[in-house]
């Protein structure tokens, strides 16, 4: 077992994937949309990786998470770790697309990524609430701690978040201009999906867990308003059917890592 002082993982195996992310939360595994989609294509890709806790402190050379180790080597963001792991590693069928596909992926791409995800943490920066009581880490602190996070870290986020989208065309937005921004990346994207299993056919791509991820944390987290979640499920029902999909294929786990919180749980 090589040593690597710098590694959050100093002790590793070759060819082992160690996952480093926040520690889990009890409405959904991650409260990070980007973490959720990297562990839900490893999923997918059949990838031996191990999670390990960032602790609230390891973050990236970019100052996020999450991020891989592999092989002694630090790996972040997470389309370039998925880029980098399917070349060297396994799930090159999870980006295989005709040219024509591939076209219209990234550009779901992109629409998930660089505009849904700025609702996510518009909602956020609203109230965060949520992520001090049992649905966040509300069962992994008590005393001082719990207090601490209550009252002086989810504020200070909620500040930081809308500090960064104040910096950002949706700051500028109306909450009707915004919810109406959010129902066209919807109707979008349920329309690409169809009747369809997934995206782009019976076989799940890449871009299903990119969407899973960013989804999830719009459905099974509470948001600003409600009629986020209205709106999908009266106008986008096959979008709910596309994560439920996902949720009892890859993650059989999910209610037990919300009961135990614990990041080593066996899911196959
Ligand atoms: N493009 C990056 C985005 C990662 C990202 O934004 N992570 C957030 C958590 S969801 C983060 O670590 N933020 C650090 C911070 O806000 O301090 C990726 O795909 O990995």
């Amino acid at each position: 077992m090589p040593k690597s002082p710098k590694l959050v993982k100093s002790e590793w195996e070759q060819d082992k994937v160690y996952l480093i992310q926040f520690p889990r939360t009890g409405c959904l595994p991650s409260p990070s949309p980007y973490s959720l989609k990297l562990e839900t294509w490893l999923r997918m890709a059949g990838i031996d990786y191990e999670n390990v806790s960032n602790e609230f402190k390891h973050m990236s050379k970019r100052g996020q998470q999450p991020f891989i180790e592999f092989n002694g080597e630090q790996i972040s963001d997470t389309s370039i770790i998925i880029d980098i792991l399917a070349d060297k590693v396994k799930g090159k069928e999870l980006t295989e697309l005709s040219p024509i596909d591939k076209a219209q992926e990234h550009a779901f791409y992109t629409l998930i990524e660089h505009h849904l995800t700025w609702l996510g943490f518009y909602s956020r920066s609203q109230s965060f609430k949520w992520i001090s009581t049992d649905e966040g880490y509300g069962k992994a602190f008590s005393g001082v701690k719990a207090i601490f996070l209550k009252n002086f870290v989810v504020p200070r986020f909620e500040r930081k978040l809308k500090a960064k989208c104040d910096g950002q065309w949706i700051g500028t937005l109306t909450n009707e201009e915004r919810i109406s921004e959010l129902k066209k990346d919807i109707d979008a994207i349920s329309v690409q999906l169809g009747d369809k299993k997934y995206l782009f056919g019976d076989e799940p791509k890449t871009i299903d867990a990119t969407l899973f991820g960013h989804l999830a944390e719009i459905l099974y987290t509470p948001q600003f308003t409600k009629e986020i979640k209205e709106y999908i499920e009266t106008h986008a029902q096959n979008l709910i059917a596309h994560s439920n999909r996902i949720k009892v294929q890859y993650w059989p786990d999910w209610e037990e890592i919300g009961q135990s919180l614990r990041m080593d749980t066996k899911w196959r």
